[in-house]
This record gives C-alpha cells, sequence and structure tokens, in this order.
C-alpha cells in the first residue's frame, strides 16, 4: 500500500479488488453499451445485483467512449457507482491517451458534482481494452492529481490494482510523479 498527499487529499494505491472497496463510489470500466461484460464490470454487477443494470436502463441509453454515468452501488459497499468508458487501444494513434483523460475528467466531475469525497479506481482500459499499463498509468495518476489540486476534492482517490504488475506500474509512476507534489 502507498499514500501520497496531494493539498489536503490522500491519493493512495493498492491491491485488492474494486468491488470491496468502502469508498462513497467506486468506479467501473464499463463500455458504451452499459452492458455487463467481464473484469470490473463483471465483477461489479454480480457481486451489486441486479438493480444496478435495472438503474442504468432506466436511466441512460449508452455512454460515448471519454464520458462517464452515475448510480447507485445495490449491494456493494459502496453507496455510488461511476461507470466510466475508456478508450479500446489501437495502437496509440487514435486519441486513445486523450481519451483516457478525459474518461478519468468525467467520472472526477461527477463525484465532485454529487459531493462525493472518496472515490476508488481501477486502472480503466488496461484489461480487455489493452492500453498498454505504463502508458495507461501515467495518465491515471497525473489526471487525477492535476484534478485534486484544483478542486480539492475528493479527499481520498484510491487506485485498487488486481495484478501485481498493475500494482507495480502505478506506484512506480507515482512515486516519479510524487516529488513534484507542492
Ligand atoms: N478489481 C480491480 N481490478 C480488476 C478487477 C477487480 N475485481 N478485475 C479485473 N481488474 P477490464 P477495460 C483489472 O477488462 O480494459 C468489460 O467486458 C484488470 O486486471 O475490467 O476498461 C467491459 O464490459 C485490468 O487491469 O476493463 C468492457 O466491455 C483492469 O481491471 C471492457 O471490459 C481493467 O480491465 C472494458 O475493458
Amino acid at each position: 500500500m502507498m499514500q501520497v498527499k496531494v493539498g489536503d487529499c490522500i491519493l493512495e494505491i493498492v491491491k485488492g479488488d474494486i468491488t470491496e472497496q468502502d469508498t462513497e463510489a467506486i468506479v467501473n470500466a464499463a463500455n458504451e453499451a452499459l452492458i455487463p461484460g467481464g473484469g470490473v464490470d463483471g465483477a461489479i454487477h454480480r457481486k451489486g445485483g441486479p438493480e444496478i443494470l435495472e438503474e442504468l436502463r432506466s436511466k441512460y441509453k449508452g455512454c460515448p467512449t471519454g464520458n462517464a454515468v452515475i448510480t447507485g452501488g445495490g449491494k456493494l459497499k459502496a453507496k455510488f457507482v461511476i461507470h466510466a468508458v475508456g478508450p479500446v487501444y489501437k495502437g496509440g494513434n487514435r486519441g486513445e491517451a486523450e481519451l483516457l483523460k478525459k474518461t478519468y475528467e468525467s467520472a472526477l466531475k461527477l463525484a465532485l458534482e454529487h459531493g462525493i469525497s472518496s472515490i476508488s479506481f481501477p486502472a480503466i482500459s488496461t484489461g480487455a481494452y489493452r492500453f498498454p499499463l505504463e502508458e495507461a498509468a501515467k495518465i491515471a495518476i497525473s489526471t487525477v492529481i492535476e484534478f485534486i489540486k484544483k478542486h480539492n476534492s475528493p479527499k481520498l482517490v484510491r487506485f485498487v490494482l488486481w495484478t501485481d504488475d498493475a500494482y507495480q506500474t502505478f506506484s512506480q509512476v507515482t512515486k516519479e510523479i510524487s516529488p513534484n507534489l507542492s
């Protein structure tokens, strides 16, 4: 586990399962159709129960890449799930980096609008969507730091990494970026 202070806020890097987090919100790595798939998405819907999908169906038609929508957390510990749609990686020349940044910003903006003070993120796009891990980590960490510096919120942002490789990469990138924090 690793913690870094950013102003009054805390950025945390942990290894674990996003569905077990007790932060007010957790973020889902969703798809544009908002139809449950595998990975994080599958785990959230399995553990959270059918009401999350019912709410998605009744409120939203879908969600374009780079955007996010919010529902309740169903049976999860988290009160809210923010469903964020990251880009499919297609070689790196199709705006994937900008879209991944926008995805994190969209999720953080929704959190701000709902007064959410603690949130957990997975490594969006690094599974089925094949975004290279190190580049994804640099974008994820720098975008979160930029946002919390600007808004002084959320008070806690936790990255929850499933694999050793993802945990090591996110920790290393945070170490490289954090000395520049003031
Ligand atoms: N907790 C935290 N991280 C996890 C967990 C978990 N329980 N399970 C997997 N990961 P992915 P994507 C990691 O594929 O790449 C779905 O089918 C995993 O090791 O969940 O954005 C959706 O419906 C990887 O590092 O999301 C979409 O169609 C990271 O979470 C599509 O996949 C993201 O992997 C989205 O693909």
